[in-house]
């Protein structure tokens, strides 16, 4: 189920009606549509913002309407882990910052949700393709949050994680995805550094406490290493959406930055990074580490992992039971433009 890409049809086909034929170009239509690829090229090469109104080829919408509906599906999927925790917070503190940070994931999709439909596609669209289980989200959600310590390594590293991919997408050539990214990005960094010293002050605990941590991040760690997506070799969308300015930094360059970042962060707070294999290489001027496990990896994108049935019924059952709101909000909606309807005529 989970295993098809996620495609916005071309146009409406008609159920039982005869296949949409494309258009013959006339010469004249065919050299405009020569002029707007080339304009289009040399805004690319230029390294310029394409914008909603601009002319983009059908094949860069669909890449863009893929990735920005997928990352805003992870977002909000991503709140379920940690959200499980709210009730369960240590105090009042937490719970107060662990309630933030829920909220702002919640906000991240609505922000990627609004930059996907400038593409022409529709919110409904999107959900039901996630409803469904045609859209991908990402892989590190539907794994279990199973004591307090994970919610930290949550912040400390999924979020780390996240913060290296998305960096680079503030420079993406489409311009309301870097925008949205922009905010995004600021409210990331304060959710690794409120994991952080959370679990700083766990460390700083009894022995239960630190055990506690090490034990999340024996979980966690692997899967944040392969939630930047397949290796470069295997990554099919990566060259194409390196050339549009899309993608910026590949798969396995992003990781190895995260690597290297998070090494002297897990020395400051006295927890062990769960590979033997893991060594700097005075060489490369970079650290080495062992293989993720490609076949966990793919067996949870396609449907198989831990939590992911748990994981899309609980966003099913949220979104019928929010049907209602939906509702009164367009009843409402109706009503004032009725209003204003009677109000013109009447003056
Ligand atoms: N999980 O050819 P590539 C967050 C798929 S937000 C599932 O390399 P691409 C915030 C990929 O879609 C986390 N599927 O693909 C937070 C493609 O399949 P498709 C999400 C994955 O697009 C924190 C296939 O594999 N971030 O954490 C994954 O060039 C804490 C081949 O891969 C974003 O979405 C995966 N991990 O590169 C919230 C950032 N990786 O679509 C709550 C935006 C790959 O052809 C708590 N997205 N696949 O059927 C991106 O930067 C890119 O889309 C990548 C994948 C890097 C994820």
């Amino acid at each position: 189920m989970y295993t098809q890409s996620f495609n916005v049809p071309d146009a409406p086909v008609a159920a039982a009606g005869p296949r949409e034929i494309k258009p013959v170009l006339t010469q004249e239509q065919q050299q405009a549509m020569d002029r707007a690829q080339s304009q289009f090229d040399r805004l690319i090469d230029a390294d310029g913002k394409i914008e909603p109104k601009d002319w983009m080829p059908e094949a860069y919408r669909k890449t863009l309407v893929r990735q920005i509906s997928q990352h805003a599906h992870s977002e909000i999927v991503g709140m379920l882990p940690e959200g499980n925790w709210i009730s369960r917070a240590p105090s009042l503190k937490r719970k107060a910052i662990l309630i933030a940070k829920v909220q702002d994931e919640g906000g991240h999709g609505l922000y990627l949700y609004s930059a996907a439909e400038t593409l022409g596609t529709s919110r409904d669209q999107m959900l039901d393709a996630l409803h469904t289980g045609r859209a991908k989200y990402s892989s590190i959600f539907n794994y279990p949050t199973l004591t307090w310590a994970d919610v930290g390594v949550i912040g400390w590293l999924v979020d780390g994680a996240a913060i290296m991919n998305q960096i680079p997408l503030c420079r993406c050539s489409y311009g309301p995805y870097a925008r949205a990214m922009v905010r995004i990005c600021k409210e990331e960094s304060f959710h690794q550094r409120q994991g952080f010293e959370s679990l700083m002050v766990m460390m700083q605990g009894n022995a239960e406490q630190q055990a506690m941590v090490q034990d999340a991040v024996n979980r966690w760690w692997w899967k944040c290493l392969a939630m930047f997506g397949p290796p470069d070799a295997d990554s099919t969308n990566s060259t194409q959406g390196m050339r549009w300015g899309i993608k910026r930094i590949s798969n396995d360059d992003l990781r190895q930055k995260f690597v290297d970042a998070t090494v002297p962060q897990a020395k400051v707070l006295g927890v062990t990074l769960p590979d033997s294999d893991l060594k700097w290489n005075e060489t490369r001027g970079q650290h080495d580490y062992g293989q993720i496990d490609w076949d966990e990896f793919w067996a949870t994108v396609n449907g198989n992992g831990p939590c992911n049935k748990e994981r899309l019924a609980t966003r099913v059952k949220a979104h019928e039971d929010g049907q209602w709101v939906r509702d009164a909000a367009l009843a409402y909606a109706r009503k004032q433009q009725q209003r204003l309807q009677q109000q013109q005529e009447a003056a």
